[in-house]
């Protein structure tokens, strides 16, 4: 008899994640099926994280409609971004990113929920033998190029930071996408970015790390799991020079706050907007966490 109990804390049972979609279980399920919502199966039944929950119901500014806030809104963008990053079409991929932000998606959300994923489909291509790696290559030359035209969009020039964040990739990891993403986004929530890119040495993590002012956040993404070891000594390193700032480490190779715990640091992200409010929730705005998050603890 499959037990019915939550298995952890920060998981819910796919028939509460509908109602808080506002929508049909079998729905919730499709959204599953399709890959638009993480989820995870235990006992024979269907498990979500709250922060996958959370990112799902994000709304747009102003919108109010339960329709735009399903995650079956971004379905169709994401497979046609994700076909011309392939095609290495820059136009055509701007265009439907110009698009969603016409519609009124925020920044951020171009990001989570629609250039990331379509770059996770993209790597998925690669597993299944389906796209070369030199056409991740361009994939990846088209995706930098649409991030720098979104850049300006997560600038709050003339605001105070709230603190500053040294952000880098592992030494020897070359995925550059998801530093810059959780910097960007980092930047939008009022945080001062040290914005090292991919393959940080150690010894340069370590200069960044001890040259930043107002520091309270070291964070470490890590993509290729051959890497890992290479960010434990990032990570301990950072906690040598600054004991008491916090350690974030991230990224497909640090799939869980477990794994990250494993690699010596204190808290994890599952995509650049969870972490930006974790920050937020660092420098001292506990409310920043939103309601799905705090409502769900026990
Ligand atoms: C493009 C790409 C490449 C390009 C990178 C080009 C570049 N300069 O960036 C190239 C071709 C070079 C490449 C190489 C490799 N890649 Co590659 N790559 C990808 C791909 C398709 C997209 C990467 C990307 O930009 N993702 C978009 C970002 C935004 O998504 P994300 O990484 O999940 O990041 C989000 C969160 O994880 C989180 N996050 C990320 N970092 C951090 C950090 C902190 C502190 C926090 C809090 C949160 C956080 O926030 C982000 C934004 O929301 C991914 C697929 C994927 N799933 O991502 C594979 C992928 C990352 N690669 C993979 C692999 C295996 C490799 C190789 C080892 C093998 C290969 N393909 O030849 C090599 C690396 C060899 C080496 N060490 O030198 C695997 C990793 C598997 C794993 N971890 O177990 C993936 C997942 C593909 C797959 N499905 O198997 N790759």
């Amino acid at each position: 008899m499959p037990s019915l109990a939550r298995p952890r804390d920060d998981l819910l049972s796919l028939n509460a994640a509908a109602r808080r979609l506002g929508v049909h279980y079998m729905t919730a399920y499709r959204h599953v099926r399709l890959g638009h919502l993480p989820a995870e199966q235990r006992n024979g039944r269907w498990w979500v994280r709250i922060p996958d929950l959370e990112a799902a119901m994000a709304p747009a500014p102003g919108e109010q409609k339960p329709s735009r806030r399903s995650p079956a809104r971004w379905q169709s963008p994401r497979r046609r971004l994700a076909s011309r990053l392939l095609a290495a079409d820059l136009g055509g991929a701007w265009a439907i990113v110009e698009a969603s932000l016409a519609g009124g998606a925020r920044p951020a959300e171009i990001y989570v929920q629609l250039l990331g994923p379509a770059l996770q489909a993209i790597g998925r291509g690669w597993e299944a033998g389906s796209v070369s790696v030199q056409a991740e290559h361009r994939a990846t030359a088209v995706a930098v190029r649409v991030m720098g035209r979104m850049a300006p969009l997560f600038s709050r020039r003339g605001r105070r930071a709230r603190g500053s964040v040294v952000l880098g990739g592992a030494p020897g990891d070359p995925h550059l996408l998801p530093v810059a993403m959780v910097a960007d986004v980092a930047r939008q929530h009022g945080f001062g970015v040290v914005e090292l890119g991919a393959n940080v040495p150690v010894a340069s993590f370590a200069e960044a790390v001890q040259s930043a002012t107002d520091l309270i956040a070291v964070g470490v993404s890590v993509s290729d799991t051959a890497c890992a070891g290479a960010a434990r000594q990032v990570i301990s390193q950072a906690r040598a020079l600054r004991p008491g700032v916090a350690l974030l480490a991230g990224g497909p190779a640090v799939p869980s706050a477990a794994t990250a715990t494993s690699l010596g640091a204190d808290h994890w992200a599952p995509d650049a907007a969870v972490a930006a409010r974790l920050l937020s929730q660092l420098a001292g705005e506990a409310e920043a966490l939103g309601p799905v998050l705090t409502s769900a603890l026990p």
